[in-house]
This record gives C-alpha cells, structure tokens and sequence, in this order.
C-alpha cells in the first residue's frame, strides 16, 4: 500500500526525538520522489498499546525470544511475538514532503515560557497568525470538504455557524477505547484561536460539548470521562476541539497549551463575553520554533 511503498523509500538521516514513556520516536529522512528529486520527509514510530480483547489459547504460539533471566519464581526476556492476537506491533505516520516548521516541531528542544497580554499577542501573535500560509490548512479543508476522511467522520453538525465534524485524531487507530482521541474541527472558517473566541461562538462551543458526548458513546466512553479542551497556541488556526479519554496522558493534555473546553465556555459565559480578548495567556513554546524567534526579536 501506499504508505508502505514511501516508508520503503526512505533513508533515515537524524532522530529528531524520542520518548521513553510513550515508546515513540520521530526520525528526519528524505524520500526519493517518483521523478528521482528527494524531499524530506518526518516519520513518527510507536509502539501501540495492546488490544486483548480476541487473545485465546494460542495467543505466544509464535513467540521467539533470547535467552533472557530467571530467579526463583521469576522470569523475564525480550523478543518477538508474532502474534496476531497481540495486535499491531508497530504504528506510523508520515510527514511528506515536511516543511522546516514540521521538523523543528518534533525535533527535540527546549521549550520556554512566555506570558502573552493583548498587547503582546497586537504585536507578536496576531502578524504571526496572519502571515500562516494557506496550505496548512490545506488538511482541515480536505476534512470538512469530505474529500479526505471523510468514512472517517464519526459525527456531523452541517449548520455553518455553529456545526462541526468529529473524527478520529491521526495520533489515534481506534482499536482501544482507553486512548481514545477525536478531534472537532468547526465548519465555520476564520475563527483561528482561543483568542478569537467571543459570547458569539457560545452555541458553537456548547454544541460541540453536547455533541462530542454523543460521538464518544460509539466507543463506550461515558460524557464524564471525556476531557475536551483547546491548545493555545495550536498548530493549526481553524478551530478546533481535542476530545479525549481522560485515562489518556499525554503532554498536550498538560497546562503548557490545554484549556479546558468547560472552562472556556464558563469564562466567557460567567465573567466577560471578552474574556478571551482581555485575558493573558501563558504557554510554552519550543526554543527554535519561528514563534519564539518573533518573541525574542520583540523583546530584544
Ligand atoms: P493542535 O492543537 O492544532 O496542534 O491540534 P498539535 O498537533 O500541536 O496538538 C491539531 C490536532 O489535529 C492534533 O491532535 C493532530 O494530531 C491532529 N491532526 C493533524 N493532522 C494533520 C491531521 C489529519 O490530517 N487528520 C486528522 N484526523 N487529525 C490530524
């Protein structure tokens, strides 16, 4: 298949990142393309989690491993399984061809805090914001256009003002109900962050809350454990809302960009219908993104 064909392609040249705990690592290599010019191309590498749910008898018939240890009762090894009831042992995604911005996003480094007023997003954010090439959005326009993904789309509100489609988020293969990860893309274009959001989008957000429960309940996750929130900043400025299972941890999850989707809505709703115009908006970002070379230039 298609992904197979490029992964056979392609010549690793550095390991951007990797991460222990959730046995992932991202590599930096180029793909031949099929007019013989190479591009880059960024691969992401995961051990998934296991899915048990058909394991039988049979389940380490075709398990291979080394010598390994033994003491007392107690005996450990590595090796292959080979086992199909164990699920898939590997899961990838490809980034092809990757801009320099999606290298140095999943290159490994440091990351550092800034502290953004209204003044500051006037000055920094908002010419960052609008300088974001078209193309990358080009994605969420595939999506809401339906001509990617579209048997994908696990729930749909067609209205253009305060609809939205929910779909499985690429980090996600939906084959274990504990790590589920949906994402809500709104079909109303322009509103590009937390910061934009006003009293107006209030149908928008509560509809999403209501709905992203009805969404979860086709794989059994009750509306209680779902964590909805929004990254600020985002990668991508089209609004969007990550549904999750809160058994899931993961760092985007964490304070460093998450808002909590109940929290926005009461903030708005309860304290300002600007809140998010006047509000200063602490974030981390990565040393040698482009976002934190604008801050650095204004502050210096
Ligand atoms: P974000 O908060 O803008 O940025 O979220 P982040 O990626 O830094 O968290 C964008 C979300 O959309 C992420 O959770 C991505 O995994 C997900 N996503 C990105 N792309 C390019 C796709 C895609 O093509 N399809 C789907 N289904 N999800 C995507």
């Amino acid at each position: 298949d298609a992904i197979a064909a490029l992964l056979r392609r392609f010549t690793p040249l550095e390991v951007l990142n990797e991460d222990p705990s959730s046995k992932t690592a991202w590599l930096l290599g180029r793909i031949d393309g099929e007019d013989g010019a190479s591009a880059s191309a960024v691969v992401t590498v995961e051990r998934p989690p296991f899915s048990l749910g058909g394991a039988g008898p049979g389940l380490f018939h075709g398990i291979a491993l080394g010598e390994g240890e033994q003491n007392d009762i107690y005996s450990w090894a590595t090796g292959f399984a080979n086992s199909a009831a164990l699920g898939p042992d590997l899961r990838v995604s490809v980034i092809y061809p990757a801009t320099e911005k999606h290298i140095s996003k999943h290159r490994r480094q440091q990351r550092r805090w800034v502290c953004e007023t209204p003044q500051l997003y006037a000055q920094i954010v908002q010419p960052y914001v609008d300088a974001q090439p078209a193309a990358r959005l080009r994605w969420v326009e595939n999506i809401l256009d339906k001509r990617v993904e579209a048997e994908r789309i696990v729930y749909e509100d067609p209205d253009r003002e305060t609809g939205f489609v929910i779909l499985p988020d690429l980090k996600w293969d939906t084959a274990d109900a504990a790590s589920m990860y949906l994402v809500a893309i709104v079909h109303r274009r322009g509103i590009r962050s937390l910061r934009d959001l006003t009293a107006a989008h209030l149908p928008l957000l509560k509809n999403i809350r209501a709905k992203a429960a009805i969404a979860a309940q086709r794989y059994n996750v009750p509306a209680d454990a779902l964590r909805l929130y929004i990254h600020y900043q985002p990668s991508y400025y089209h609004l969007h809302v990550h549904i999750t299972n809160v058994a899931l941890e993961s760092r985007g999850m964490s304070v460093d960009r998450a808002h909590l989707l109940d929290t926005v809505i009461a903030n708005i709703e309860d304290i300002a219908p600007d809140y998010y115009q006047r509000a200063t908006l602490s974030y981390v970002l990565g040393a040698d993104s482009e976002l934190w070379s604008r801050w650095t230039a204004h502050s210096g």
